[in-house]
């Protein structure tokens, strides 16, 4: 061996090695990550659509989202996204301003996010390749999915899985209708407990770690916009990304 082709064996060598510590870990949570409070509501949540319960007030409110896709845009839409949870249900709450509001389709599990949606992607545990997405049009149409892992298939094998989720919308404009301007809607959703396993149930001590996402198709816009509650620095999977998403505490 010569000395030049010793050189680049030591290279290759290098480069394999480190190749290998780049294998992906079932979830390599970033540290330091500001924490994500879930309250707990002594009374229950009426679904209707409207976020006006005092639980609600009370919530913590995620109002900085960070645009995905496009680049850039002039000005982002307002949204407000907020989590509850009590005994037996998981609340989610969003407010999404909104100049044309369109939701896809009325058949759960259809691909929604063709359309205008919310969406929540929650993962339980570090340990397990395995998370939750769940998905809701203004119409209230939701598309929920169980998805062992990222690489295993996704809406077009596990869309079936059915959480059981209670939701209600309520909008202030027209539903697919763009000769008019809305002003936007809300999504209240209930998630019972029980659509997680057993593994999987909220406590003080859980370290679950979620997402919350935004589809806006809009006439005012060249692209529809992808929102997001994390910034999108190395979100290689887009809303999947869930390294990059944010630890969430429950409060007894
Ligand atoms: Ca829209
Ligand atoms: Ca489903
Ligand atoms: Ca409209």
């Amino acid at each position: 061996m010569t000395r030049r082709s010793g050189k680049i064996l030591a290279c290759l060598i290098y480069l394999l090695s480190n190749i290998g510590c780049q294998i992906e870990q079932p979830n390599e949570i970033k540290e330091n990550l500001p924490v994500y409070r879930v309250r707990k509501t002594p009374t229950p949540v009426v679904i209707d659509g409207r976020l006006d319960e005092t639980a609600w007030q009370g919530a913590n409110t995620i109002t900085q989202f960070y645009l995905f896709r496009p680049v850039a845009v002039p000005h982002l839409p307002a949204t407000r996204a907020r989590l509850l949870w009590d005994s037996q249900y998981l609340y989610v709450g969003f407010e999404c301003d909104d100049d044309d509001i369109w939701s896809y389709s009325d058949v759960n599990d259809d691909p929604l996010y063709q359309g205008d949606v919310v969406e929540l992607f929650i993962k339980p545990r570090r340990d397990s390749l395995a998370y939750y997405e769940f998905v809701v049009a203004p119409n209230g149409a939701i598309y929920d999915a169980h998805y062992p892992s990222r690489g295993a298939g996704l809406s077009n094998r596990f869309g079936k899985w059915n959480a059981g989720a209670r939701i209600a919308s309520a909008l202030d404009g027209t539903d697919d209708n763009c000769h008019d301007d809305d002003q936007g809607y809300t999504v209240e959703i209930a998630i019972p407990l029980t659509a997680f396993s057993n593994l999987e149930q909220p406590s003080s001590s859980a370290e679950w770690t979620f997402g919350v996402f935004r589809y806006d198709f809009s006439k005012s816009y060249v692209d529809p916009l992808m929102l997001m509650s994390f910034p999108q620095a190395s979100a290689r999977h887009g809303f999947h990304d869930y390294e990059q998403y944010t630890p969430l505490r429950f409060d007894e």
